[in-house]
């Protein structure tokens, strides 16, 4: 990639896709393309491929998605394996259609089985049953490798696939309908405190296992693949470092408010049971996380805070407006 470069973010509004187009601006890229879901709907093959031949991207970030947590996957099963299908169907035909130089596809550390070995290798893809709470969203992810590894063989496209851990930063969904766990302790913990309320709801057991990467160490990764990284296997992003829902439950709670007990619903579901990635490919690639788990959870708070701020002082404005 040169400065210059044509290179469309597919997924620009989202966690990941804003925190690339933060490291692409600070990198001085200029020649960055994004499209509004109400520009481009990326699971209408026609649309997409009409847009590739308009705008002709010479490096395609595929990270767009419908995504969620826990509840969403199990409660929108049909959403979340139709919507991945379908963009990443139509964002790699199209990006072979038009010959871009290269396409680097995001899927998810849910794509490896229920009772992976952990930490999980890439090698344990296809090595036994999913876990049912997000089979379906894990399922898309799992084609959206083997779109890639099929044009990379029939077409020789350089086409590759980096699965992340659990993510998390600044423009996370702090909806605790369909948010992940990290965000949701965030919001809830605040909002326990500006209620006075004495304790906070966690779901499940707080025994499952979870590792956490910041959105913008993500970010710095995925610019290093594109740059460094062209094989047919996919590859792990990730710390390689993990840390139970109690644990995690406890640093948001130290945080944002001390002194609150902890309750644990145990009619929600816990999940995978430990899910952390073998890093290990990536690290021989030269990279590297740099921000720790607390400063980024700290960090993401501040983030919150700042736009709770924003929303308040938009309400206040509205009313006098009113
Ligand atoms: O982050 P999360 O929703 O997704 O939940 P997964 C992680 C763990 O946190 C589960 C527990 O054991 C949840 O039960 N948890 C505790 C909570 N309190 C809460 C809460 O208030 N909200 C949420 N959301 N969880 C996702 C997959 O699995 O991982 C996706 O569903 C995706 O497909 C993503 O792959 C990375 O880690 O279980």
């Amino acid at each position: 990639m040169t400065p210059a470069s044509r290179i469309y973010v597919a997924g620009h509004a989202g966690l990941v896709g804003s925190a690339i187009m933060r490291r692409l601006e600070r990198e001085g890229f200029t020649n960055v393309l994004t499209a509004t879901r109400r520009q481009l709907d990326l699971r209408d093959q026609a649309e997409v491929s009409h847009w590739f031949k308009s705008n002709r991207p010479e490096y395609v970030f595929l990270v767009a998605g419908t995504v969620g947590g826990i509840m969403a996957n199990s409660t929108r099963p049909a959403e979340f394996i139709y919507d991945n299908l379908m963009i990443h169907g139509t964002v790699v035909h199209a990006a072979h259609q038009y010959d871009v130089t290269k396409l680097l596809y995001l899927g998810s550390s849910c794509i490896y089985p229920r009772q992976a070995t952990q930490p999980i290798t890439e090698d344990e893809l296809l090595t036994g049953p999913l876990e049912p709470t997000n089979e379906w969203y894990a399922i898309a992810k799992i084609a959206g490798i083997k779109l890639c590894q099929a044009y990379r063989q029939q077409y020789g496209r350089d086409f590759i696939s980096a699965m992340p851990t659990n993510l998390y930063g600044p423009n996370d969904n702090f909806d605790l309908t369909s948010s992940h766990v990290l965000p949701a302790l965030i919001r809830k913990f605040h909002d326990a405190r500006e209620a006075g309320a004495n304790s906070v709801e966690i779901w499940g057991t707080g025994s499952p296992m979870r590792e956490f990467l910041h959105v913008d160490d993500l970010a710095d990764a995925c610019l290093h693949l594109m740059q460094h990284y062209s094989e047919h296997s996919h590859i792990n992003v990730g710390t390689g470092v993990d840390l139970s829902i109690r644990e995690l439950a406890e640093k948001v709670r130290d945080l944002v408010y001390p002194g609150a007990d902890l309750h644990f619903d145990t009619t929600k579901p816990d999940g995978t049971p430990r899910k952390v990635l073998d890093v290990s490919r990536l690290r021989a690639s030269g990279w590297e996380p740099t921000i720790a788990l607390d400063e980024g959870i700290a960090s993401t708070y501040r983030w919150f805070l700042q736009q709770e701020a924003d929303s308040a002082e938009r309400r206040g404005i509205d009313t006098i407006a009113v």
